[in-house]
């Protein structure tokens, strides 16, 4: 199924719920026709699936464009690297059969995850006040970044600054590893040689990706910016302090990339049918009944990660709108469409009120959103089997009210639909 991406087109592919809205199966689709896909931000702490002739991937940090022989893959300046994580998933691709010399790039300028931003990450959480982070040091590294003590790929290229930095913020984190340990934990010498030994196997792949990629443009090659979590999860506009530490919303792609802003001329929204969030923070649609197990189950709604279960709930407009808004979404991928099948009733939130009130706004605050109650439009379920389903027209009458009550509700037209996990099982419109 190839889907036409325009030359020249710089897309952003992102997901405008709180994350796993099935990115990884929409990136790797459109990568059939695409020369460049990017990741822009977050890090292990993603998993994007992508299934096909029968065998299922999880990828962490490689573009979701890699399976795609004649697409090259960047990890742009916003990623945090985790090099064990990496360097675990290109032999996993590998063994998939996948040859990624030559069209694999990191940035330069991406910052490393250390050993000692896990240990943080855990130590974060404990305690009533935990986000539900996937521990994998995303937060820790991040605040390192913005704190101006990072480590960089870069550095990896000259032993003593790597050493310098590496003594240095091991000095400003002994405190605190010594109070969950009594001792320091970290042999510097290890880490030093450890991830020197990380350079040798990564050295090939790094260059200025931002200098890679406006080339490209300039030589107008397709290219899609690959989000990962979800335009609620990004530390500027999601449901703060319940998010993730970096910003999925589509200015991240510009900033996580090098790819100036006028340059991107398409922004792709990755919706599911339903909402899932998975960790904690407000959730105004989630079920927490049956029909919340049910549609876990039959949507496997499982970190990708982490195995952790993901919380499950309605369709909410409200939130969807916000995120639309935020990012100049002018397309939606609904995925899992086939999740609801066996539903007699299905529901939409059309709104939220707060003590009687409707709100006109997306709250700013977490508190605020926790007390709202959503209002709701009900749907006939389509009691049909959809993800044989080829086109539009096959789709029971039902599922295509409710399709079509989304584009009415939103404004913005639904062009890919997904009714299952593999590439194929998608309906373009
Ligand atoms: P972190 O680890 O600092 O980024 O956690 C902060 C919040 O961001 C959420 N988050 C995610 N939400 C959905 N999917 C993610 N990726 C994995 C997946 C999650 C997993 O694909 O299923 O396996 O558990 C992801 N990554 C971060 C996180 O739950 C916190 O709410
Ligand atoms: P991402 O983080 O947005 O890439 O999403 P995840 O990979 O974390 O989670 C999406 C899950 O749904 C994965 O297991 C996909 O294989 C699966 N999936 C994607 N699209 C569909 C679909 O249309 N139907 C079903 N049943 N599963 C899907
Ligand atoms: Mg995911």
């Amino acid at each position: 199924m190839l889907i036409k991406i325009p030359d020249g087109a710089v897309w952003v592919i992102l997901g405008a719920q709180w994350g796993d809205e099935g990115k990884g199966k929409i990136v790797d689709l459109l990568s059939e026709d695409a020369d460049i896909v990017v990741r822009y931000q977050g890090g292990a702490n993603a998993g994007h699936t992508v299934s096909f002739d029968g065998k299922t991937y999880v990828l962490h940090l490689l573009p979701s464009g890699i399976f795609h022989p004649n697409v090259v893959c960047v990890i742009g300046n916003g990623v945090v690297l985790d090099p064990i994580a990496l360097i675990e998933e290109i032999e996993m691709v590998k063994s998939a059969g996948v040859d990624v010399s030559g069209r694999l790039f990191i940035s330069h300028r991406a910052h490393l995850i250390m050993p000692y931003h896990k240990l943080l990450d855990k130590l974060y959480e404990q305690g009533d006040d935990k986000i539900g982070t996937t521990g994998k040091g995303i937060g820790p590294s991040y605040v390192d970044k913005y704190a101006r003590v990072g480590i960089r790929v870069v550095d990896l290229l000259d032993r003593d600054v790597f050493c310098k930095k590496l003594r240095k913020n091991i000095e400003l984190k002994n405190e605190i590893i010594e109070k969950i340990y009594g001792e320091t934990k970290f042999d510097v010498e290890k880490i030093i040689d450890e991830y020197i030994e990380f350079d040798k196997k990564i050295d090939e792949y790094v260059t200025d990706t931002a200098v890679y990629l406006n080339r490209a443009i300039k030589d107008g090659k397709k290219i899609l910016l690959e989000g990962a979590q979800g335009a609620l999860l990004d530390i500027d506009h999601g449901t703060y302090p319940y998010v993730t530490s970096s910003s999925p919303t589509a200015g991240g792609a510009s900033t996580g990339s090098g790819i100036p802003p006028t340059k991107i001329n398409g922004v792709i929204g990755v919706i599911k049918a339903y909402t899932t969030r998975v960790g904690e923070g407000p959730f105004p649609t989630e079920l927490k009944d049956e029909l919340g197990d049910h549609i876990r189950e039959k949507g496997h709604e499982y970190g990708a990660t982490t195995g952790r279960p993901r919380r499950c709930g309605w369709l909410d407009i409200v939130s969807l709108n916000y995120t639309i808004m935020i990012n100049g979404i002018e397309k939606l991928a609904l995925t899992k469409l086939d999740v609801l099948d066996e539903l007699d009733e299905i529901k939409i939130c059309v709104a939220y009120e707060l003590k009687g009130k409707k709100l006109k706004n997306f709250p700013t605050d977490s508190e605020t959103l926790s007390k709202v109650e959503p209002v709701y439009e009900s749907f006939k379920g389509w009691k049909t089997k959809t993800s044989d389903l080829k086109s539009y027209s096959d789709l029971p009458s039902e599922a295509r009210e409710y399709i079509e009550a989304i584009e009415k509700l939103t404004g913005v037209k639904v062009s890919i639909i997904s009714v299952g996990a593999d590439r194929n099982q998608t309906i373009l419109r």
